[in-house]
């Protein structure tokens, strides 16, 4: 039987008219953080989910992309779909190359699976701590995924608050692979740049050089708004300016969850040249890193 989904009553849907950004991003640029939305009746949302979003597919998807200017994707499996990663694979298998994927597992995944997953592009895999997106899990669920995972070389994505930040430290810079922060770890940009809060981020970084981070989600983050998210990017503009080889830049789209206001995602492509003012941090930030991490040896 084909299952159909209500989007819930305060979600926001894309936009399907984003403006033509005014910065053109050197050829090869990709996406690090974006997602595919079912559609429902073909990959089912997951009965644990903590929403129910509007559908948004790979053929979409790929058509924001080259519609922005942008060659590649990286797939980060969204909380709508749990850890039944088909859409994300779908996607993967579509996209001739030019994707990558991270994906949510549990424990009860086979080694065989797990090659599956690895085989259709599949370079990570994503804790999510953010509590009103998954329910918490003891140490030992993850730990247990870093021992499944490390045949693989896959790199680790964590998504938490910053106000959780300190009690996770010890757990986060013990883990043995790459670890990429969602979002800058969520700062508070209303705090100062200096202070204790974002100080905390960057300590993490220059004390752990396997720690990467995404200065993405202007969308989330700022309280200035659009479509110039000024109290955003000076955050960004610290952290790709202070770990250039280990920043990652992502629309995020088609932006789960917000209730406000939906970006124009032209809008979100021209703060990139805001954030890496110069031409070889774009590169880093656009092509360099991000083919570093999902495109290595190819
Ligand atoms: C994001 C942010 C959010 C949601 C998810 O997987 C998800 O549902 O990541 C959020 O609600 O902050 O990066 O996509």
């Amino acid at each position: 039987m084909i299952q159909t989904f209500q989007m819930d009553a305060d979600w926001l849907p894309f936009d399907p008219n984003p403006s033509k950004p005014t910065y053109t991003p050197p050829p090869g640029s990709v996406d690090a953080h974006c997602h595919v939305f079912g559609p429902g009746d073909q990959f089912p949302y997951a009965p644990e989910r903590k929403y129910t979003p509007c559908d948004a597919g790979k053929d979409l998807l790929f058509a924001t992309r080259d519609f922005l200017g942008l060659s590649r994707n990286v797939i980060v499996q969204a909380t709508c779909h749990g850890a039944d990663n088909r859409a994300m694979v779908d996607a993967l298998g579509a996209a001739s190359g030019l994707a990558r994927g991270v994906a949510t597992i549990k424990p009860d995944i086979s080694p065989d699976e797990l090659k599956a997953l690895d085989n259709a592009g599949v370079r990570g895999v994503r804790f999510n701590f953010v509590k009103r997106l998954v329910d918490p899990k003891p140490d030992a669920y993850y730990l247990s995924l870093v021992e499944q995972i490390a045949p693989f070389g896959w790199h680790i994505v964590v998504y938490f608050e910053a106000a959780d930040l300190a009690e996770r430290w010890n757990f986060f810079t013990s883990l043995p692979t790459t670890v990429v922060v969602d979002h800058m770890g969520r700062p508070d940009v209303t705090q100062p740049i200096d202070g204790p809060e974002f100080g905390l981020f960057v300590k993490l970084m220059a004390e752990h050089p396997n720690i990467w981070s995404k200065v993405s989600g202007p969308e989330r983050l700022s309280v200035s708004g659009p479509p110039t998210y000024d109290d955003f990017v000076p955050f960004a503009r610290r952290i790709v300016e202070s770990f250039p080889d280990r920043v990652l830049w992502g629309t995020d789209w088609p932006h789960p969850n917000l209730k406000t206001h939906m970006p124009d995602d032209g809008a979100l492509v021209d703060l990139v040249p805001r954030v890496a003012p110069t031409e070889e941090l774009q590169h880093k930030l656009l092509i360099d890193n991000p083919m570093r991490l999902y495109w290595e040896g190819e």
